[in-house]
């Protein structure tokens, strides 16, 4: 079966920026998922933090997320036939932790161009509004890229508490909340972040980033995983599906992806 998006979530997504909700995976599947990740979390404890970003190289379930057709077909109706994994990262609040995303566009410090770049947010709990789910600037994706500042602030969920010079209202943005297993789409420019958690359970957020093939890493030497058609340009060294979870050829392979993707994050 193919999971590709009509023509009018197509349209839609190319006049808003973002497409959200998308329903992925069943109940059981999502349980499923979140009880591997959080039994991953407890097995590392406050290492899991580290580890968690692009966990695809080290643990095989969260490979087969990354290249599931549900969420790769999709992906594929907006990027073409031949699209990269760029990385995976996880957005995380606990209940009542006071943590927040504040507003930012990601193609500011990725080092991708051209932005052919779409980022799958996965839930893997519900992401109600009490929750602080995704809110995004709808059209902001057409506008121009803002400046940044880093402000470094407690509880900013970005690496270096990114905010955006750009003067946006809170009634002019559109919050997009998730049922447990559904998941959005959203543009690399798109104007988006979000507020704190105040419901009682986490919001764990699985977050895919794809890319077309052409796409090149301007920062640095990159990897990525090719999960649809075949890559013609050779940008990014391309991995392979751990053998075993977390083995010692894994952590060595991860460590070095992760590494890469640290020193182009915090390039300038
Ligand atoms: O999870 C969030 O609230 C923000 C996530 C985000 O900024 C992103 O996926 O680009």
């Amino acid at each position: 079966m193919n999971h590709a998006l009509s023509s009018d979530q197509v349209a839609l997504y190319e006049d808003v920026g973002y497409l959200s909700p998308i329903p992925v995976f069943s109940g059981l599947e999502v349980q499923t998922l979140r009880d591997q990740f959080e039994r991953f979390e407890s097995a590392h404890g406050q290492k899991s933090a580290g580890l968690r970003t692009d966990l695809h190289l080290l643990e095989r379930w969260a490979w087969d997320v990354v290249v599931d057709p549900r969420v790769v077909d999709r992906v594929v109706s907006l990027l073409g036939e031949n699209v990269l994994l760029w990385s995976m990262n996880w957005f995380i609040k606990d209940a009542g932790d006071g943590k927040f995303v504040s507003l930012h566009q990601d193609a500011n410090y990725w080092g991708l161009e051209p932005h052919d770049v779409v980022t799958a947010w996965i839930a893997l709990s519900d992401a109600s509004p009490e929750t602080g789910p995704m809110a995004f600037l709808p059209g902001s994706h057409r506008g121009e890229l803002y400046g940044h500042e880093n402000t470094y602030a407690e509880g900013n969920l970005l690496s270096r508490g990114q905010v955006s010079t750009a003067r946006v209202r809170d009634e002019d943005t559109s919050l997009a909340p998730l049922a447990a297993g559904q998941m959005s789409l959203h543009h690399v420019r798109i104007l988006h972040g979000s507020g704190p958690n105040v419901s009682q359970d986490r919001r764990i957020g699985m977050v895919l980033r794809y890319c077309a093939t052409h796409v090149r890493q301007t920062k640095g030497s990159d990897t990525a995983v090719l999960v649809s058609g075949e890559d013609a340009y050779g940008h990014f060294d391309l991995l392979r599906k751990p053998q075993v979870d977390n083995g010692e050829c894994e952590r060595q392979v991860h460590l070095d992806a992760v590494e890469r993707m640290g020193k182009i994050i915090m390039a300038d």
